[in-house]
């Protein structure tokens, strides 16, 4: 592979074409914002997961990097918590989620945590083999699963439908069934359940999704001129109130749209040579122009702890914002460094592999808390 040009952040957005959704995506944003802001909370954008570069418009293959989204999406709830923050989280489609995190994708099989109680008290496949009521009249193990978006008309359950215990009682549509929670799981589950229905209920997290760094890049800018613009009922800008939480992993190189086959890349001649233009570096423009003073956070990935600060310092340098926050691949959950233009702070919490174990982002974003109150002060919002 070889690489190329160097495009300006203007040229990019010139040759990209914009997500379809976009200004219906940036309006929601504004009125999130504005409610918000008037509701005397800050605002932070996180970004969150890995981008991809796809190798054709009809896009059958593309590449991608390492990240999960862990970062971004346990930080958004140390936000949220705090109650000060109202968070948009720009994140990559289908990477990891505030709260559902804790049970989706291989870290807590949902399912195994679950039991069906059935009206005489028995536990499905616990005793009560699921077997003795198999196979279906048609053969099947078990009938066809249901999806989420279409619910079946009737329950295609694999067992016999108990009787309504007297008469007048409506028809016993769930055959007598409740799914229960497994002890050991219960109260982690209530309290994760408690805070995702307050954060629902007060209207304090604004999910959007991307996949491809371009998408990723127009968001970027469209979010960060609506916070850096929008203004509360005083007529007082958002300001040095906002926060920037740059957490995704964003490519450093891309394929523009023009040089992009149309459909799939064919074999049979040989090896593919791929050439690729350098992704612009937006951090400046978003200082300079778009963000309004806001408090922005960049995170730098190394693999080798030799260069980790001095990157980062370069960073800091050449973009003028206002943290760096460095961390190495193998250890980033436990440890990171703030790098500032007065000096670097490690963070670092206890290894542990466990599933009560801390999660560094609890401190990372409390001493951000602080920081941005200082910001916010000097500036006199
Ligand atoms: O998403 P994750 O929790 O697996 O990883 C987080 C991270 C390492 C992507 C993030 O902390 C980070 O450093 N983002 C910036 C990466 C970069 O240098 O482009």
């Amino acid at each position: 592979m070889s690489t190329h040009t160097q495009f300006s952040a203007e040229d990019f957005f010139a040759q990209q074409p914009p997500p379809k959704d976009l200004d219906k995506r940036l309006e929601a944003v504004q009125r999130f914002v504005e409610r918000n802001v008037n509701e005397g909370r800050r605002v932070v954008l996180i970004t969150s997961g890995g981008t991809t570069v796809p190798l054709e418009h009809n896009v059958v293959r593309f590449l991608d990097n390492f990240s999960a989204g862990t970062r971004g999406a346990a930080s958004a709830e140390h936000f949220l918590g705090s109650g000060r923050y109202a968070v948009i989280f720009l994140h990559r489609q289908h990477s990891l989620q505030p709260f559902s995190r804790h049970y989706s994708h291989s870290t807590n099989p949902f399912l195994d945590l679950l039991d069906v109680v059935e009206a005489d008290g028995g536990v499905l496949g616990k005793g009560k083999a699921p077997a003795e009521h198999l196979p279906l009249p048609d053969g099947h193990l078990f009938p066809p699963i249901p999806s989420m978006q279409s619910p079946p008309s009737s329950p295609p359950l694999a067992y016999t439908p108990l009787p309504p215990l007297n008469a007048d009682e409506p028809p016993n549509t769930d055959h007598g069934l409740t799914i229960q929670i497994r002890p050991p799981h219960l109260a982690p589950m209530l309290s994760l359940l408690r805070s995702y229905k307050v954060v629902k209920s007060l209207g304090i997290l604004h999910s959007i999704p991307y996949t491809t760094v371009s998408e990723y890049l127009w968001y970027l800018r469209g979010i960060s001129r609506v916070m850096g613009q929008t203004k509360d009922r005083q007529g007082q800008a958002l300001g040095r109130r906002g926060m920037y939480y740059l957490a995704a992993a964003v490519s450093d190189f891309f394929i523009p749209y023009t040089k992009m086959s149309e459909h799939k890349i064919q074999s049979g001649k040989g090896s593919l040579v791929i050439e690729m233009d350098q992704v612009p570096k937006v951090l400046k423009t978003m200082v300079d122009e778009w963000s309004n003073e806001g408090f922005i956070v960049s995170f730098k990935l190394e693999t080798d702890p030799s260069i980790l600060i001095p990157k980062a310092r370069t960073a800091l340098e050449r973009y003028g914002h206002q943290i760096v926050i460095g961390n190495l691949l193998d250890t980033r959950k436990h440890e990171v460094v703030f790098v500032q233009k007065d000096g670097e702070e490690w963070l670092r919490i206890p290894h542990h592999d466990g599933p009560d174990g801390k999660e560094i982002e609890e401190d990372i974003i409390a001493r951000l808390m602080e920081l941005h109150e200082a910001w916010t002060s000097k500036g006199g919002v």
